[in-house]
């Protein structure tokens, strides 16, 4: 029978595509969720996550459940309305089969509104299944519940219907691929981390994260929004004033909302999102609301008598200053740049942020004159203060001691000139300092001691900070500068590598040093050039057998195969200061022997959130947050 023949073929064909669209994304998962380190692995469950979320946002989902199960697997579930199973005419497959197994876009599938194609997230469910050792979803829609398992993207069930169903809803259960990913345990910070933005972002959801785990569940629901974000974030700084200036206007299809509160420091923290994807590496939108922040506010400072004369105005800077923001935008098809695809590149949007932030900014001044004066007078005094550290920075540059051939006294630079094979090791202290000196390869590793307190960078402008030796020789080091004269290409080492004593002291520098690099050189973080160099915590010594051990269990595990602690030798080491030269190389600094960790934007947002809370004024978050995290904390010397 023809027809029927025809209909066959089409199956067959459509077998064979879906095939090689799971074989492509399983020979170069890097092209779909950006890489298969620990960061890929989690994109899986915000793949998911977001699939979730456009269901919110169709108004069609208020609850998302996600669960990290012992077995190392990942559980989404949701309230919406649940993935379409009829049959798809053509394919004659389940419509379910088609959104698990081939890229949707464009199809009747395709849920439209704002999706985020382009970037590392968007990339479709399918992806996630094609990474998974096995993926189990259930559906429950029509009165129905359905259920399908596959393995590694292909299907090994028919799509069944199980039973009744009252509700509707989906939960997709994935295990990821060991034979993909590097690491394949998930991280419940970096997970909570990302709920707790969501859920901010998207007042309308409750998102609940159970980690089997532990048997910890915690649940995020914020009704008030991007205000409550802002709010979230200055909760360990003293707001200038309450409540949060909210703003929520549209250009042509852009949906454009910011949440904007200062508060009596003098860091700019804001925090940019587009589709509900963190944009850390800015863009157009960004570009736009700092366009609309200097003119609204140098209009408004002009048109109220605070700023005199036509040459007197704000810049960017003085109108930054303690400035906390959220800024979320919605927009139709993103364009999302860089390496890491977090950075926004429509030219459009600039404009219509501009526009619509500078029309409702003006509009709230206007309404609330009380909060423009507050603005106006810490952006004068910010100003006055930049005109004085010109002055200051002038003298420091006479005296040379900041520009060209004004290297660091205490840096023991390296000889190639090759940034990127050129690594730096921050040192705490002298004695590890000089052990280090020994130790590196002087080709190209180069060593800079740190000694003393370092300032807290939380209270100090960026011209107090300039005055602190130990902060502007790591500055002048590494060469790129700060703030908004920022330029990577500058970067004298491709590799920052933090190297401290696991102790009180040292995790005190570590974290201080992160929110450095968070605060005023995001972008080094951002392309991934900032590492944490592991030391061992134990030399083992069983005759002239030696080894080292980089944790307790791995000290353990060490003692187990020799057969026990007869006869070995345990040495615990404080400090770094305690290895000679070529322990130190060999453990922690020759490549191809050390373990460097990678510092991620998460990481450091996370030093940045500890630092401004150990160090802020307000002493209740301090006692709740040490408090939440006593045992991390229990080492912290503050
Ligand atoms: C395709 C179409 C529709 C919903 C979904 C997919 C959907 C996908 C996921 C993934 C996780 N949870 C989800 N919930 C829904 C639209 C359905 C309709 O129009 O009824």
């Amino acid at each position: 029978m023809p027809t029927e023949g025809s209909l066959v073929a089409a199956y067959d064909a459509s077998s064979i595509q879906v095939l090689e669209g799971l074989q492509a994304v399983r020979r170069r998962p890097g092209m779909y969720i950006g890489s298969t380190d620990a960061r890929g692995l989690h994109h899986l469950i915000y793949e998911v996550v977001d699939n979730s979320i456009d269901e919110v946002l169709a108004g069609a989902c208020t609850d998302i459940r996600v669960t990290l199960g012992k077995d190392g697997s990942c559980t989404v579930g949701d309230n919406g309305r649940g993935i379409p199973v009829e049959m798809h005419p053509k394919y004659r497959k389940p419509a379910l089969e088609i959104v698990m197994t081939i890229l949707h876009a464009g199809s009747k599938f395709d849920k439209g509104a704002y999706k985020v194609s382009g970037g590392l997230h968007g990339v479709g469910v399918h992806v996630v299944n094609a990474l998974s050792e096995w993926l189990e979803v259930r559906v429950r829609r029509d009165g129905q519940e359905y259920f399908q398992r596959y393995e590694r993207g292909a299907p090994v069930t028919p799509l069944q219907a199980v039973g009744p169903a009252t509700s509707t809803g989906t939960e997709v259960r994935f295990k990821p691929d060991p034979t993909i990913f590097e690491t394949t345990t998930f991280d419940t910070p970096t997970v909570e981390g990302r709920l707790k933005e969501l859920s901010f972002l998207n007042p309308q959801a409750t998102i609940t994260l159970s980690d089997e785990r532990t048997g910890v569940t915690s649940t995020f629901h914020h009704a008030g929004g991007l205000g409550e974000f802002v709010e979230d974030l200055n909760r360990a700084a003293v707001p200038l004033f309450r409540p949060p200036i909210y703003l929520h206007s549209k250009r042509d299809t852009t949906d454009i909302e910011v949440a904007i509160q200062y508060n009596d420091g003098y860091n700019d923290t804001t925090l940019a999102f587009v589709n509900n994807i963190n944009t850390v590496d800015g863009g157009t939108h960004v570009i736009g609301l700092r366009a609309a922040l200097t003119r609204t506010l140098n209009d408004y400072a002009r048109e109220h008598g605070y700023l005199k004369g036509e040459k007197e105005s704000l810049t960017g800077e003085d109108v930054r200053e303690g400035l906390t923001c959220v800024l979320s935008v919605k927009v139709l098809e993103p364009q999302f740049e860089g390496q890491t695809k977090a950075k926004l590149g429509n030219s459009e949007v600039k404009g219509q942020v501009e526009s619509a932030v500078s029309e409702k900014l003006a509009e709230y001044l206007e309404e609330h004159p009380s909060v423009g004066q507050t603005l106006v007078a810490k952006a004068v005094q910010a100003a006055q203060a930049r005109e004085a550290a010109r002055r200051a920075r002038e003298l420091t540059r006479r005296k040379g001691l900041l520009e060209g051939g004004g290297l660091p006294g205490r840096l023991a630079d390296c000889h190639s000139r090759d940034a990127s094979v050129c690594e730096l090791f921050l040192v705490e202290g002298d004695s590890a300092g000089g052990t280090a000196k020994q130790g590196r390869d002087r080709e190209f590793q180069a060593i800079l001691p740190l000694r003393g307190k370092i300032l807290n960078v939380e209270k100090a402008r960026l011209d107090r900070m300039l005055q602190n030796d130990s902060i502007r020789s790591v500055l002048t080091a590494i060469g790129v500068g700060v703030g908004d004269e920022l330029d990577l290409s500058k970067l004298r080492y491709h590799k920052i590598i933090l190297m401290a004593d696991a102790d009180v002291d040292g995790s005190h520098i570590r974290t201080l040093l992160l929110t450095l690099f968070y605060r005023k050189m995001p972008e080094l973080v951002n392309q991934g050039h900032v590492y944490i160099a592991q030391a061992p915590l134990y030399r083992l010594q069983k005759g002239s057998k030696v080894a080292y051990a980089y944790s307790d269990e791995e000290r353990d595990r060490l003692l187990n195969e020799w057969g026990g602690m007869k006869g070995v030798v345990v040495q615990r080491y404080k400090g770094l200061g305690e290895m000679n030269a070529e322990q130190l190389a060999e453990t922690t600094m020759r490549p191809g022997q050390r373990s460097l960790v990678r510092v991620t934007v998460d990481d450091a947002k996370r030093a940045n959130e500890l630092f401004q809370i150990l160090m802020g004024e307000e002493v209740e978050p301090r006692r709740e947050y040490i408090q939440r995290h006593a045992v991390e904390v229990a080492n912290l010397d503050v």
